[in-house]
């Protein structure tokens, strides 16, 4: 019997070359970051996978490579990505989550043109328990003058300057999924052979919704706009057919399932005795990139008001309310938003 290979096997590091053959002027500084995250990717996701493990070891005072005693998988991974770019000569600055100021290229290494944030391990509360977590990363170009070290400057720039994002999901298998402007990818690790492999080529988001997902335990926090809003998704206005609820509490992992069923994701404003809050997310870390693989899956993200890829940021941990999913439906609750909360 002959055999048909239907599917090419496409590495991450290949398909990565090949779209960079699309620019001729490409000093190929972009595809080096990329390539270097999905190492990150690799090297934590073998972390996150013994994460029940490392009380015992660490309570026999095993030491990992580097002769340093078992550490916080968050700061594990947040140092990780922070090793393995400083010292390219790609980047100008990078900005942690787990930090609350930049990280700076350390003098002995050069400056490099872009500039990096990232969340190293977003839904960290999750560890603990089984559930899938996420690295999540941002890149821009840098403002400042070449050649010098990047500043605060250039990291707080709104996100329709980005020019790659992505994020790393430690599942049940690990995937990398990234856009540089050109779709969305998806590489799922074979840690057999330890490649991510091309598994979900240019992923958009299906026309035809499937969940909602947010922390309903906040309700009573919501403005009308809002609850009307959730109303609406549950079909209980009658106007149409009510989407069933989904929701992990595990930022990357909630997304990345609406991206592929359909849905919509949001984590509003709460109002609180104290006034209104703007939700818990962080726009530069966590609701940017995201969004700019949301838009570029053919969905949108947004505030409840305006796009998040228009909102200059103020600070590099400043907070959003945040609807990402589907285009009507993000949408919908700005509709909604404007003519109930004003
Ligand atoms: P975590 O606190 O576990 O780090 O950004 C943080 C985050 O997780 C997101 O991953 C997640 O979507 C959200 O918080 C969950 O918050 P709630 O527990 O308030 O629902």
């Amino acid at each position: 019997m002959t055999r048909t290979f239907a599917q090419q096997i496409t590495t991450i590091e290949r398909f990565i070359l090949d779209q960079q053959r699309h620019f001729p002027d490409a000093s190929g500084d972009l595809t080096g970051i990329l390539y270097d995250l999905a190492l990150a990717g690799k090297i934590i996701a073998s972390r996150t996978t013994r994460a029940g493990l490392a009380e015992i070891l660490g309570s026999t005072g095993e030491e990992n490579v580097q002769g340093e005693v078992v550490q916080k998988l968050d700061l594990f991974a947040d140092q990780t990505i922070f090793r393995l770019n400083d010292h390219t000569g790609r980047l100008a600055i990078m900005a942690s989550e787990e930090h609350g100021d930049p990280l700076v290229i350390p003098d002995r290494y050069p400056a490099g043109k872009y500039v990096m944030l990232f969340d190293p391990l977003d839904g960290s509360s999750n560890i603990d328990y089984n559930v899938s977590i996420g690295t999540i990363f941002a890149i821009y170009r840098r403002l400042s003058p070449d050649g010098e070290r990047g500043t605060l400057q250039d990291c707080l720039q709104p996100g329709r300057k980005m020019v790659a994002a992505g994020y790393i999901i430690y599942g049940s298998s690990t995937m990398t999924v990234y856009s540089s402007g050109q779709g969305v990818h998806g590489f799922t690790l074979d840690p057999s052979v330890g490649e991510f492999l091309l598994s979900h080529p240019n992923i958009t988001i299906p026309a035809q919704p499937k969940y909602y997902s947010v922390n309903q335990g906040y309700q009573p926090g919501w403005s009308t706009g809002v609850k009307k809003y959730t109303e609406w998704l549950q079909g209980i206005s009658g106007q149409n057919k009510g989407l069933s609820l989904r929701y992990i509490g595990s930022l990357v992992a909630d997304v990345h399932r609406n991206l592929m069923t359909g849905g919509v994701f949001y984590y509003p404003a709460e109002i609180t005795p104290e006034g209104k809050h703007a939700g818990k997310l962080r726009l530069a870390y966590e609701a940017a990139p995201l969004a700019f693989i949301a838009e570029q899956a053919g969905g949108y993200a947004s505030d409840g008001v305006r796009s998040i890829l228009d909102i200059q940021p103020d600070s590099l941990h400043q907070r959003a309310p945040f609807y990402i999913g589907n285009k009507e439906l993000v949408q919908k609750a700005e509709e909604m938003i404007r003519q109930y909360d004003g």
